[in-house]
């Protein structure tokens, strides 16, 4: 009786002993298959571009700010995912933005006339996304990231600025840039484009600087604000510089209408 008792004991202890082992084995073995949901954005993003290797670029861009402070993570950190996806230079197709992002993106999602940086390779697996690490950690996180303005060295504002570099480091030809005629100052010494992109245009690969003021209805500035005149003078001397007002109606017109060619579109 007592034997009986003890026989069945141990066989539901050894049932128990072995779905204890199978969870462990098969938690060990998710975690160690799965993908991170931000991985697999990155990668399916990636894998629409050829000519690149995205596990590699995948590799090069953790390796910027896996396992550090989210704070500490310096703009140099990214050169080895520049250098793993490197810009091409697409000469007169060139756009760059300050505070125009979805008049800009909702023209060149409909009209193949420009490239921004959200059309390339890193631009655009990285749009939109927040990402850190931790000290002492292997994981990307998203959430609890630093914002933008929280530290200088923060991971999501120093890759930016170094894509943005890069970007602009092969400018050539004509280039354009949209500005934001609803705000006090479309030229803003504190944007990227005005720290990052615009002092990294030189005459000898940029031709004409061409701005495009956006204006809405209730516009408060245009080409003859003051802050065109300093970007009028901070470009090197040699690069040839125009601004247009243009009605936010009219490009999301020329968006629309591919009958309208894309140098007519302003
Ligand atoms: O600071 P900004 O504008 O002047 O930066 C825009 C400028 C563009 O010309 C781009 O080439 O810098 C480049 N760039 C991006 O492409 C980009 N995509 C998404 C800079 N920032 C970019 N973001 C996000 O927009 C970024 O995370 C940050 O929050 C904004 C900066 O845009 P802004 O202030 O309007």
């Amino acid at each position: 009786m007592e034997h009986e008792q003890s026989r069945r004991l141990g066989k539901r202890c050894v049932i128990l002993i072995v779905i204890v082992v199978l969870i462990v084995i098969s938690a060990v073995v998710f975690g160690l298959t799965l993908k991170s949901a931000f991985e697999s954005t990155f990668l399916s993003r990636c894998e629409k571009f050829d000519q690149y290797d995205c596990k590699k670029v995948w590799d090069a861009f953790q390796q910027a700010y896996v396992n550090k402070d989210p704070c500490k993570v310096p703009v140099e950190a990214y050169d080895p995912l520049i250098a793993a996806a490197p810009f091409k230079p697409q000469c007169n197709r060139m756009m760059f933005w300050s505070k125009t992002k979805d008049v800009v993106h909702g023209f060149t999602e409909k009209r193949d006339c420009f490239v921004t940086l959200e059309d390339t390779l890193l631009g655009s697996v990285l749009d939109g996304l927040t990402w850190c690490g931790k000290e002492g950690s292997k994981d990307t996180n998203t959430t609890g990231c630093p914002g933008w303005s929280d530290c200088e060295n923060n991971t999501v504002r120093s890759f930016w600025i170094r894509a943005s570099a890069a970007f602009a480091d092969v400018a050539c030809g004509n280039v354009t840039a949209m500005l934001n005629g609803s705000i006090n100052t479309p030229f803003n010494p504190t944007s990227i484009f005005a720290s990052v992109e615009v002092p990294r245009f030189i005459a000898s690969r940029v031709k004409n600087l061409n701005v495009v003021m956006v204006i809405q209805k209730n516009n408060i500035s245009n080409c003859t604000d003051p802050s065109l005149k300093n970007l009028r003078q901070s470009i090197d001397t040699g690069i040839t510089f125009s601004c247009k007002d243009v009605s936010e109606s009219r490009i999301q017109e020329c968006g629309s209408k591919p009958q309208i060619a894309c140098r007519t579109c302003w």
